[in-house]
């Protein structure tokens, strides 16, 4: 069974304790339970990371760019966090490794602070999704089944 890996980056291990107004209510737990059954129901398997350290999302993509490469993986679904708006290293990750990513984001970023309106993830992306909340992970999953056929 091909995987998908749904790949978090900083502070979002705090999902579900501030921020509701913006975020939600839903856990990182709660999120990767929907993940598993939007996967579930795509006939695919899950892998589910979180990660604050910017190297280790970098490794986390050089990996799934080998798995992809093996026809183990159909990509990474990636929420960079606030990364998103400042790592040239995340971009370079993604191409290098030439795996294909969907960046996803649970809140509407552009209608938000001037700061959040670059990514340097978007031009190393297939596509790109934001402001569905916490189910737009399972969109992006789906998203990215469709993509794969
Ligand atoms: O909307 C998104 O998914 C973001 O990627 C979330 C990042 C933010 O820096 C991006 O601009 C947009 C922040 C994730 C931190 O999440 C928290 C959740 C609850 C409490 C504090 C932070």
């Amino acid at each position: 069974m091909t995987k998908i890996l749904v790949l978090n980056g900083p502070n979002l291990n705090l999902l579900g304790q501030r921020e509701p107004a913006v975020y939600g209510s839903a856990t990182l737990a709660d999120v990767e339970a929907l993940c598993a059954k939007a996967c579930d129901a795509a006939g695919v398997s899950l892998a589910f990371k979180q990660s604050n350290h910017e190297g280790e999302l970098v490794e986390a993509l050089h990996q799934a760019g080998r798995d992809q490469a093996a026809g183990e993986l159909l990509g990474v679904v990636f929420n960079a966090g606030a990364y998103t708006h400042t790592s040239v290293a995340l971009h370079d990750a993604i191409k290098g490794a030439a795996v294909t990513v969907i960046e996803l984001h649970i809140s509407n970023v552009h209608a938000r602070e001037a700061f959040r309106h670059h990514s340097y993830i978007s031009p190393a992306a297939k596509a790109v999704m934001a402001g569905f909340g916490v189910q737009g992970y399972a969109l992006a999953i789906a998203g990215l089944v469709q993509l794969s056929k």
